[in-house]
């Protein structure tokens, strides 16, 4: 079907569980897990699933999930009850006010997608992939005890714990237009895994309203955590050839300095041009630039999902990175086949669309030259901290 063959000499797994797309957060809640069968189906109707080992994932066990998150959170968020509309129960573990609701079958939502990234870390563990990918995961603002952003789990938190089973250093990459606070915070004081996240940053304005230049890790002398955290804060607009340039320079003097033996990249799509929440001028080409980067490094290497409200873009987004994860993007045609469940939905037929047919009006770009130059030469002086 469409030529795709398996990639040659590396193996690709794809870990998803479709019970995950059924849930919902609410009516008017821009986190829809049916943005996940939209993505699913069009990287079947491509026949990508045939270049890939298909997993159907498990739910993480509660001893998994104890791996990071406290038992006493983890029993009130599989208790917790749908409350009526109008009740007034205190927000415990902050559960249950519009951000985070408690819907029906959270708990089973949350184990699903977190088995999915605990399994495809053991895959690479284990050696028999050499990408894997989840994306039904990337939850990265979910705490120890305390829900956050749309996030109750964090699977990505979960799979380092597992990838550090066997991998000495793991680098941790995050381009959600949101910063990556849970794992950050998680790692924080560790020199064994480097968190990396590119987000728009402006104070308090924008959520979480953490991860400003400075944002290193911890400061108390001796820490081996100092250094470690690299944000790259951002203003709206960033087109696809400041954002790679900043990608495609920072990710390689981190590899260049640290030496990971296994990478976690986090491809939120909602640093797409056009997303409901984000602010990016990036295209679904920029994005999927950054997951090829991290491909030709040849590290052992997990893709999770994360962010991403407009559906249609995300589905773009990973379906293109999936092509990027086999090797097929370069024969791949962008004409969305005819067959493609919910074919109309994607209002233009091409993977890629031009700014112009993304966004009504374009969005001023508030990046200037200078100021991502600024923010590569900050991080290269943080990075001579850095040993590998
Ligand atoms: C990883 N932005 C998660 C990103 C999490 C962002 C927020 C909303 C939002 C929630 C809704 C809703 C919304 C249109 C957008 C300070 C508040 C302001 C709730 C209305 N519409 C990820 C979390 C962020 C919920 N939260 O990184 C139900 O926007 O800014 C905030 C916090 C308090 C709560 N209110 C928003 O991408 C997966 N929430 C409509 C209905
Ligand atoms: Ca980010
Ligand atoms: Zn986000």
């Amino acid at each position: 079907e469409n030529g795709i063959v398996r990639p040659k000499g590396y193996q690709v797994s794809w870990h998803s569980n479709p019970e995950i797309e059924k849930h919902h957060f609410g009516h008017a809640h821009p986190m829809k897990p049916w943005r996940l069968t939209l993505a699913k189906g069009l990287i079947m109707s491509y026949g990508m699933h045939a270049a890939m080992d298909t997993y159907v994932s498990r739910l993480a066990t509660r001893e998994e999930l104890e791996d990071f998150h406290s038992e006493d959170y983890l029993d009130y968020l599989k208790t917790a009850k749908v409350a009526m509309p109008d009740d007034e129960t205190p927000k415990d573990y902050n559960l249950g006010g519009s951000d985070c609701p408690i819907f029906e079958g959270l708990f089973n939502y949350c184990s699903m997608y977190a088995g999915a990234s605990i399994d495809a870390a053991r895959k690479l563990c284990n050696n028999e992939s050499d990408i894997a990918i989840n994306w039904s995961g990337g939850l990265h603002h979910a705490k120890k005890a305390e829900a956050s952003g749309f996030c109750y789990v964090n699977d990505i938190v979960l799979a380092i714990l597992q990838l550090l089973r066997k991998h000495p250093r793991v680098l941790y990459i995050d381009i959600d237009v949101h910063h990556g606070d849970g794992v950050e915070e998680a790692f924080w004081s560790t020199d064994r895994v480097m968190t990396l996240s590119m987000h728009k940053y402006d104070g308090l304005n924008f959520f979480p309203g953490t991860g400003d230049l400075d944002r290193t890790g911890p400061d108390n002398e001796g820490n081996p955590g100092a250094h470690h955290a690299i944000n790259v804060p951002l203003s709206d607009g960033i087109d696809d050839d400041q954002y790679v340039w900043l990608f495609k320079t920072i990710v390689g003097k981190c590899v260049e300095k640290f030496q990971p033996t296994a990478i976690v990249l986090q491809c939120g799509a909602d640093s797409l041009a056009g997303d409901r929440l984000g602010r990016f001028n990036v295209q679904v080409q920029g994005h999927g630039a950054c997951v090829a980067f991290c491909k030709s490094l040849n590290i052992p290497l997990l893709l999770v999902g994360g962010g991403g409200y407009t559906p249609r873009n995300v589905a773009r987004a990973w379906a293109h990175e999936t092509s990027i994860a086999i090797g097929c993007d370069a024969t791949l045609d962008p004409i969305i086949p005819e067959h493609t469940p919910y074919r109309e939905h994607f209002r233009h037929n091409t993977l890629f669309p031009t700014l112009e047919q993304i966004l009504g009006e374009p969005r001023v770009n508030r990046n200037t030259k200078k100021k991502v130059e600024d923010i590569v030469s900050t991080i290269t002086e943080q990075l001579r901290f850095v040993n590998s």
